[in-house]
């Protein structure tokens, strides 16, 4: 059965992470989070001194997913889209959180001031819509509320019914 491929992204805190696994769990795609595969792998080229974070080795990371990405039913999680292959997604989520839920999610995970004005920023500018447009085809790319409990779950339902018709319009 040929299954899609799904792109999550957004500012990180905004809950990327919480609604792809759960996503995964219900849906039976796999989920892939690109933040731990290039840990694991130290898929990583060199440190960024001023974000005090290592940079990440994009070529490496897109050939260690190439094939599973080819086969397809993968559920890809990043807080970045401008360097995956655009063929790999069949849709892009950018999902959105309002500032001061955000600020206080990120506070929580104890951001120092200026990763959390970054962050925040990112978040005002619609950084990462902005770079799911200029990256896939506008009508791939949708945004989804990620706010409250409720908002998880009505996305969930609404991914689940998206990926029922997508497997629908694929079988032979
Ligand atoms: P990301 O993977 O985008 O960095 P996350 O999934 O780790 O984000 O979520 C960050 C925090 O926000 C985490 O404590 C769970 C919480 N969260 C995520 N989605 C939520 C929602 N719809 N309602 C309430 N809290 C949410």
């Amino acid at each position: 059965m040929l299954l899609p491929n799904i792109l999550l992204t957004g500012t990180p805190g905004v809950g990327k992470t919480t609604l792809g696994k759960e996503l995964a769990s219900r849906s039976g795609l796999k989920y892939v989070n690109v933040g731990d595969l290039a840990r694991e792998g130290q898929l990583y080229d060199g440190y960024d001194e001023e974000y005090d974070c290592p940079i990440l080795d994009e070529d490496r990371v897109v050939d260690e997913l190439e094939n599973q990405m080819s086969e397809g039913g993968v559920i890809v999680d990043y807080h970045g889209c401008d360097f995956f292959p655009e063929r790999w997604f069949h849709i892009v989520f950018v999902l959105k959180t309002d500032n001061s839920v955000l600020y206080q999610r990120l506070e929580t995970r104890g951001y120092n001031q200026k990763k959390l004005k970054d962050n925040i920023q990112c978040e005002i500018f619609q950084v990462l819509y902005e770079e799911a447009l200029g990256s896939y085809k506008e009508e791939i790319v949708h945004q989804l509320p990620s706010n409250k409990p409720e908002d998880l779950e009505d996305n969930i339902n609404q991914i689940l019914k998206w990926i029922e018709q997508w497997v629908k319009d694929h079988s032979s």
